[in-house]
């Protein structure tokens, strides 16, 4: 092989570049200009490095191409590499409990995804796990004008089948501590999901001088000690329900059976290693699938939190931080306590309170001894202080903040953002229950030949998951691009038609640019649960959060009582500020009243962030604007559909696979 002069070597190194610029800015055309010419060698395409694309972003800088590459298989924890040396890197200790995983790349969690506001991300999703099929969401990233990439399995794109890749493309528009994960099945409980961070130049940064340095994130995980699907529709027997055994911090934790505490994996914490004086922001991810809450505080020391799922807020100090599947926080941390080791508690609350569920980490200071001195924090031993994100909901619509201070409560730092005192075009209440169907002994459920999906409760009953009074009915093709599974929507299924739990493949459809407001509600509410809603494609303000004192269920005439009490409110001006957020915390039998401009065209996704909820029909598709405000269809993206052709006579087949002899 002759060796090209480095004259023309970087001479077509630019004109890959550029090609490469033509590939995704004309991605959604139906002709790209690179790729029938045979000059475009995508091995010399120069795109960055997660490496290169994991920089300090600076203003007026052009975006970067970043290529990542993820390998999905089946894996397991403790596995061969952990034994040896040169191999640590592909080791998944995870909490040293032996059990099979599906990784990316053999990590978990899987590799960080970091970059600037404005880069291009793109993802070579390889899925080597045999006999699983896999979707990558991107929890947290608008999509504008990169709809087809949002990941949801038959809402965007077909499942990616075993053994082949999907390359998901997009440019981020939209800053702040985001992440990824598998949206179909249970999978993202066996490991397939990471973080997506995506920082501000200095200008787009109101929080910039507040620390010193920005390299922390603290990425938790729900963790079972068998494959999730085991608890798929989940067992009667033994291990009843979807509990998580464990959790994990950034993919690390010790274990000690609760039955037994001579019976400890003795895994290594995580350290976040500090230095005195300096402060710190720490990006906080929640990234569980069970109905498990995670409470976090550190030792000795409180934060401040400047951020909630990519949302700006005015400063705030607390010292405990609540969150629930889907919700990520950013806090400072100042390190000005004595040089020593802290613990990092992460407490099991929600039906994980019961098993006691609790993880540790360690805030390392420079120059303080390898391991802590002090005495490891037990369950029992509750912190203290100010709580952000209360799971009690009583507060949240007074201007009391002494002792919890609920999303809606903080301050959106972008100034007179809408809505002031305007009416939006339209509130819609979107209530959520469970349909038992144990009521009637089951005889829905086996009725013969209907075949509905259902869960089962740690209490042994079986029931399926309802919103706004359907339980969803995942379509055959994706409604984003296949017109085929439009067809089929909620058509005769009304529920004045339909035999209850009425099942169908729920589509809200609004007009692009509709100021809408959704007043979501727990109409019958279960002990300790506190159901997590995430819209995709947007970021919502929160206008307000509540509950019964008692957490008694709503009626009729309080749902009326609310809305009349916050048109009042609206009128007054009182929603000036409201924070922005993308997955909202809904108290035991309480509301939110979320609002937001239908300005992203497309199919979204909107539903219970609890993996087992929003699988059995906790969830819709809102559908904004016509297909004419969407970007064309990239060309070949993958079809999937029924097939069920007419049935052939035998005669036909016979005849064409042994012809008749003349
Ligand atoms: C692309 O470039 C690489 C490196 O220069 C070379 O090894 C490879 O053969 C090229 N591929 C094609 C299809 O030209
Ligand atoms: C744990 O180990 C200690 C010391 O070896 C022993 O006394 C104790 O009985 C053990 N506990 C259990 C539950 O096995
Ligand atoms: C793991 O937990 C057990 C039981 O609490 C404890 O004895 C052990 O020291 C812990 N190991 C680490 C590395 O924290
Ligand atoms: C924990 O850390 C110690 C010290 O770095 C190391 O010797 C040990 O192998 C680690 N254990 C595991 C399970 O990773
Ligand atoms: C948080 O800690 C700082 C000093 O470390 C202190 O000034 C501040 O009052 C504390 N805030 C709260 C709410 O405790
Ligand atoms: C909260 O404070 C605002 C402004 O100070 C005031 O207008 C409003 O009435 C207060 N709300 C409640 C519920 O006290
Ligand atoms: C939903 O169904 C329940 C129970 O059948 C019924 O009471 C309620 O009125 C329905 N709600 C709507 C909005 O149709
Ligand atoms: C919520 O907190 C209020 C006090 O703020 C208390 O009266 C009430 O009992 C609590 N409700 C629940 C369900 O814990
Ligand atoms: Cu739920």
């Amino acid at each position: 092989m002759s060796q090209r002069s480095p004259l023309v070597k970087s001479a077509f190194s630019n004109a890959t570049k550029f090609c490469a610029l033509f590939v995704i800015l004309l991605i959604h055309a139906q002709q790209s200009r690179c790729s029938s010419g045979d000059e475009l060698n995508e091995t010399e395409i120069s795109f960055s490095t997660p490496e290169e694309c994991a920089r300090t972003c600076v203003d007026d800088e052009p975006p970067k191409y970043c290529h990542y590459k993820f390998h999905l298989e089946f894996y397991t924890t403790v596995g061969p590499a952990c034994n040896v040396a040169e191999q640590q890197k592909q080791c998944v200790f995870a909490d040293g409990f032996e059990k099979t995983i599906t990784t990316i790349n053999r990590q978990l969690p899987g590799p960080k995804i970091q970059v600037c506001l404005g880069d291009y991300v793109i993802v070579d999703v390889k899925n080597a796990v045999m006999g699983q099929e896999v979707t990558i969401h991107w929890h947290g990233i608008f999509q504008n004008g990169f709809q087809f990439y949002d990941g949801v399995p038959y809402v965007t794109q077909c499942p990616i089948p075993s053994s082949s890749t999907f390359r998901y493309q997009f440019k981020v528009e939209n800053s702040g501590t985001h992440f990824y994960h598998s949206h179909i099945s249970t999978h993202m409980l066996d490991g397939q999901n990471g973080p997506l961070i995506v920082k501000d130049p200095p200008s787009e940064n109101p929080s910039r001088d507040l620390y010193d340095e920005d390299e922390h994130v603290i990425f938790l995980n729900d963790w079972m000690h068998e494959f999730s699907v085991e608890r798929f529709p989940g067992r009667i027997k033994n291990n009843l329900g979807q509990v998580a055994d464990n959790y994990l911090i950034n993919g690390r934790g010790n274990w000690t059976d609760p039955d037994n505490p001579n019976d400890t994996t003795n895994g290594n914490l995580t350290e976040f290693v500090v230095t005195q004086n300096k402060r710190y922001r720490f990006r906080i991810i929640n990234s569980f699938s069970t109905v498990c809450i995670a409470e976090l505080s550190i030792q000795n020391h409180n934060m401040t939190l400047i951020a909630q799922d990519g949302a700006n807020v005015k400063p705030e100090h607390v010292d405990i931080l609540i969150t629930s599947s889907g919700e990520r926080v950013d806090v400072i941390i100042h390190a000005n306590q004595p040089v020593d080791n802290y613990y990092i508690v992460v407490r099991g609350l929600s039906e994980c309170a019961e098993k006691r569920v609790q993880q540790l980490a360690i805030l390392r200071y420079v120059g303080a001894p390898s391991t802590p001195s002090r005495p490891l924090p037990s369950y029992d031993d509750a912190p203290t202080g100010i709580v952000y994100n209360p799971l009690n909901g009583t507060t949240c619509n007074s201007n009391d903040t002494s002792k919890a201070v609920c999303v809606n409560q903080l301050k959106s730092v972008d100034e007179d953002r809408r809505p002031s005192n305007v009416m939006p075009d339209l509130i819609q209440i979107l209530d959520f229950w469970f349909f038992s169907f144990s009521d009637d002994g089951n005889k829905l459920l086996f009725e013969t030949d209907s075949y509905r999906s259902f869960f089962n409760t740690p209490g042994a009953t079986q029931i399926v998951s309802m919103l706004n009074n359907y339980t969803f009915e995942t379509p055959s093709s994706p409604l984003l691009t296949d017109a085929r599974s439009y067809e089929t929507i909620c058509k005769t299924n009304h529920p004045s038609q339909c035999v209850e739990p009425c099942a169908c493949t729920q589509v809200y459809d609004l007009p692009l640019d509709t100021d809408i407001e959704l007043l979501i509600y727990d109409r019958v509410p279960v002990q300790g649960l506190n159901h997590p809603f995430h819209l995709h494609g947007y970021e919502f303000q929160v206008l307000e959060i509540g509950q019964h004192p008692d957490g008694t269920p709503l009626s009729p005439a309080d749902i009326t009582e609310i809305g009349a009490a916050h048109i009042k409110r609206l009128q007054q001006g009182l929603y000036r500020d409201a924070p922005g957020k993308d997955t909202v915390k809904i108290p035991t039998g309480g509301y939110v009243i979320i609002r937001f401009v239908a300005n992203n065209p497309g199919w979204w996704l909107i539903h219970c962030h609890f993996s087992w909820h929003h699988l059995t029909g906790m969830e819709m598709v809102i559908h904004v604007g016509e297909k004419e405000d969407l970007p064309p269809l990239p060309p070949d993206f993958p079809t999937c559909s029924n097939w069920v052709p007419p049935i052939q006579a035998l005669n036909d087949f016979y005849s064409f696979r042994y012809p008749v002899p003349h």
